[in-house]
């Protein structure tokens, strides 16, 4: 072999080795780019098109709350007066609590902790004086015993799945993965108890993200769309649909560069409802206004 063709196929060898290193190096940011093509037309078109026999609510903004347009929302949750939250993205997931001051509509952040930074932050849940709080790949599921006036860590629990959304019935916690199921969960090992698949007209609903367990229902985050599925938590089927394009609207006009609808908080205590999103300036307290049939 000449000189030439062995520097040739040197250089061919660096560059296909820096490329596979930067395809490993941004394997998630390629796979959500997949995800994002593949899912929002198809999501966007099954809920503007086939919406017979469920019912559609729009959500009506009643007030905005101010909050970090730097927090990447994964999971929200009321618990009394606190509001819990958790954030996701490498180097930046963080635990939050909240004291919120409902009366004047303000949110004081009163604890905050961060997770490693090779850890990216997903759903969270309160269960009997426990805070569980999902990470996407790795399998740990955080726990946090709330007794003390701070959290206190316990040992982590393992999930056999990524980990997107999580809520409770009160008695499991209840897990979305970012397929179509959710998946029923004990309480002391995360081990799946059961599973449903949540479907819509007969077609599975995937990319379940941020959840809600509202009077029996488990709300839930599509993924990259605009829209709330209501789930039947016995069947999996879809019994209603929430439209937030109002607020996609209103949050993209106080910030372009938000990222998609993720997180519902119902508080129960005052049967309020507040939802947000991935970078968004404000959690939203809102009301469903039902549309007429077409
Ligand atoms: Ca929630």
């Amino acid at each position: 072999m000449s000189a030439r063709s062995q520097r040739r196929l040197t250089i061919a060898a660096l560059l296909a080795a820096i490329l596979c290193i930067a395809a490993y190096a941004f394997r998630d940011h390629v796979s959500y780019l997949w995800m994002q093509s593949v899912t929002v037309p198809r999501m966007n078109s099954l809920f503007a098109v086939q919406t017979d026999g469920v019912d559609i609510f729009e959500a009506r903004v009643v007030r905005r709350i101010a909050h970090n347009r730097k927090h990447f929302v994964q999971g929200l949750q009321f618990d009394g007066d606190i509001l819990w939250e958790g954030t996701g993205l490498y180097g930046q997931s963080k635990l939050i609590k909240y004291r919120f001051d409902r009366a004047a509509g303000i949110l004081e952040p009163v604890y905050e902790t961060a997770l490693p930074a090779h850890i990216f932050g997903e759903g969270l849940a309160v269960l009997k004086g426990i805070l569980y709080q999902l990470t996407w790949k790795k399998g740990h599921v955080y726990q946090y015993d709330l007794s003390g006036t701070q959290p206190l860590p316990l040992t982590p629990l393992s999930n056999d799945r990524e980990g997107w959304g999580l809520t409770t019935d009160g008695q499991h916690l209840i897990a979305s993965d970012g397929s179509a199921f959710l998946t029923f969960r004990s309480i002391t090992d995360f081990y799946v108890t059961h599973a449903i698949e949540v479907q819509f007209q007969g077609k599975a609903i995937d990319r379940l993200n941020e959840l809600e367990w509202i009077d029996g229902k488990v709300w839930a985050n599509v993924w990259m769309t605009p829209f709330i599925v209501v789930v039947d938590p016995a069947t999996g089927n879809v019994a209603s649909i929430v439209d937030c394009r109002t607020l996609v609207e209103d949050a993209k006009a106080s910030d372009p560069d938000i990222d998609v609808l993720n997180g519902i908080a119902w508080n129960v205590r005052n049967r309020e409802l507040y939802l947000t999103g991935k970078l968004w300036p404000w959690i939203y307290q809102v009301v469903l206004d039902k549309k007429p049939s077409p």
